[in-house]
């Protein structure tokens, strides 16, 4: 169902058993989900900002077609930053999706020189959201494109949640400027942290007491693990001071090896949340 949030146009998602979802139309971004009998999952901060052009500060941004600033675009694309379109929206018996599209136009195309077309599938229900990027070179030569779901899981205290499942796994340190290998069974957050973890495989869990929320992937093979600690968050024009206490950001990333796809070619990556 068409809606507004924050004064924007967005769809909302809800399943017949109460999940429920938010999409904005700008940048198909996720701001909200709630699963069936449950709280607010995701983190959205209260001084972000909305509107043309705008990178909003929480939810679930989509990154594409560059990482960061590992190229020459703006920092993490222009995908976030663009008005997608509702290209249908429907509740089913058991699950409520919806999907978004986004294709070139002439201000992409002078950013970047590529035909293409993406499609964001979101779906909720029970007590899980996947959510399901898909890449669709449709010019007529190939491009290379980075992407992630760069996902602010919403936690009650950060410096009291552990993530486990990235044990041995090769990884660069944004923060420090070094690269590592994870040797801890389970992640704490006690500062600021910026990391890429490669070639990710197993299904992470972020537990906080006794919440446990499952993260899987499919086709994004690396995770970004993110929170800015206290310095950096109180420079952050739209997070207030304290709001690092409240999220960590857990990335679904396609980051080290960007995909190559030639003309007519499709890539697609899938993340589910499950609480
Ligand atoms: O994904 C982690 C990261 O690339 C960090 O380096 C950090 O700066 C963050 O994204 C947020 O970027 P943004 O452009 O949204 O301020």
């Amino acid at each position: 169902m068409l809606t507004a949030f924050a004064g924007q146009p967005a769809v909302e998602l809800r399943a017949p058993d109460g999940a429920t979802a938010i999409v904005l139309l700008h940048g198909a971004q996720v701001v909200s989900w709630r699963p069936a009998g449950g709280s607010e999952q995701l983190f959205l901060s209260g001084r972000a900002r909305f509107g043309s052009g705008a990178s909003v500060r929480g939810g679930m941004p989509v990154i594409f077609p560059q990482f960061n600033e590992r190229g020459t675009l703006p920092r993490h694309g222009f995908a976030r930053t663009r008005a997608w379109q509702l290209a249908r929206a429907e509740t089913a018996a058991d699950d409520a999706l919806a999907v978004l599209q986004l294709a070139d136009d002439e201000q992409t195309r002078a950013l970047w020189p590529h035909r293409f077309a993406l499609e964001l599938t979101v779906c909720v229900r029970d007590r899980r959201l996947d959510v399901e990027l898909a890449v669709s070179n449709s010019g007529d030569s190939a491009f290379a494109f980075a992407a992630a779901l760069h996902t602010y899981l919403r936690v009650e205290e950060v410096e009291a949640v552990r993530l486990s499942g990235l044990k041995g796994c090769r990884c660069e340190d944004s923060a420090a400027g070094r690269s590592c290998v994870e040797e801890s069974d389970t992640l704490r957050i006690d500062g600021e942290i910026d990391r890429i973890y490669f070639g990710a495989a197993a299904p992470l869990v972020l537990a906080e007491g006794r919440r446990q929320l499952r993260i899987e992937a499919v086709n994004f093979p690396d995770v970004v693990v993110w929170n800015p600690g206290p310095e950096r968050a109180a420079a952050m024009a739209d997070l207030q001071a304290t709001d690092f206490r409240r999220f960590v950001c857990v990335e679904a990333a396609l980051v080290e090896q960007p995909v190559s796809l030639a003309a007519g070619e499709q890539w697609w990556g899938r993340q589910t949340l499950i609480v």
